[in-house]
């Protein structure tokens, strides 16, 4: 790590890096199992890494499951808005929601959750999927002058864009760096997500 110096602003957010977002998992997208070798080599580069878990308990109503008669990918209205239905995915405790095995990101200094309330889903490392209801992480950057974030993780489309986008609107200087990302890519989700990115100003790197 050669950049340690109290005033480096520049975090590494790692989002959502867990075991049921890579094959074999519940909820695999294509190349999660890429990243940690990837995300490894870059956080070296990073004084300050931050990690979220998607952290859900077992009868979350983001789970198809929930719904009984709905199917995984589908997506219903829920009081806060449209929500796409998950086959049930990093549940609490359980193997899925533990980090990919070969992620070795020891100097990391935060672990956030996010999805542990039942009613609301949060794609976001910074609100729930209302938008409003935040997790904290933008008052313990600030707090800790962090300004400069750095995304990659699982997945580029949702958890990804959503906290890019979050961070924009927050102030915060957003880079998404593409080869350390991964995406799901429901219906052009994708590219639909890029373009909003890059629309709000999140640099593509
Ligand atoms: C995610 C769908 C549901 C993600 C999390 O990490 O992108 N996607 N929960
Ligand atoms: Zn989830």
């Amino acid at each position: 790590m050669h950049s340690a110096s109290p005033r480096e602003n520049r975090v590494l957010l790692v989002v959502d890096v867990q075991n049921d977002f890579c094959p074999e998992g519940a909820l695999a997208v294509p190349g999660g199992h890429e990243l940690p070798a990837i995300i490894n080599k870059l956080s070296r580069r990073f004084a300050h890494v931050v990690l979220t878990q998607d952290w859900h308990p077992e009868d979350h109503l983001s789970f198809a499951s929930s719904h009984p008669g709905e199917k995984p990918f589908s997506a219903i209205e829920l009081p806060y808005g449209p929500q796409i239905l998950w086959p049930d995915h990093c549940v609490q405790d359980t193997r899925g929601a533990e980090f990919h095995p070969d992620l070795r990101l020891e100097h990391c200094e935060l672990i956030i959750r996010k999805g542990y309330l039942r009613e609301i889903d949060s794609y976001s490392a910074f609100f729930e999927n209302d938008r409003t209801t935040p997790t904290g992480l933008a008052g313990y950057l600030r707090e800790r002058g962090l300004n400069r974030l750095f995304l990659v993780g699982l997945a580029t489309d949702f958890c990804v864009a959503y906290s890019a986008l979050d961070a924009r609107r927050l102030g915060f200087e957003v880079t998404v760096i593409e080869s350390a990302c991964r995406g799901i890519d429901l219906e052009g989700s994708l590219e639909a997500a890029w373009k909003q990115m890059e629309e709000a100003g999140v640099v593509r790197a």
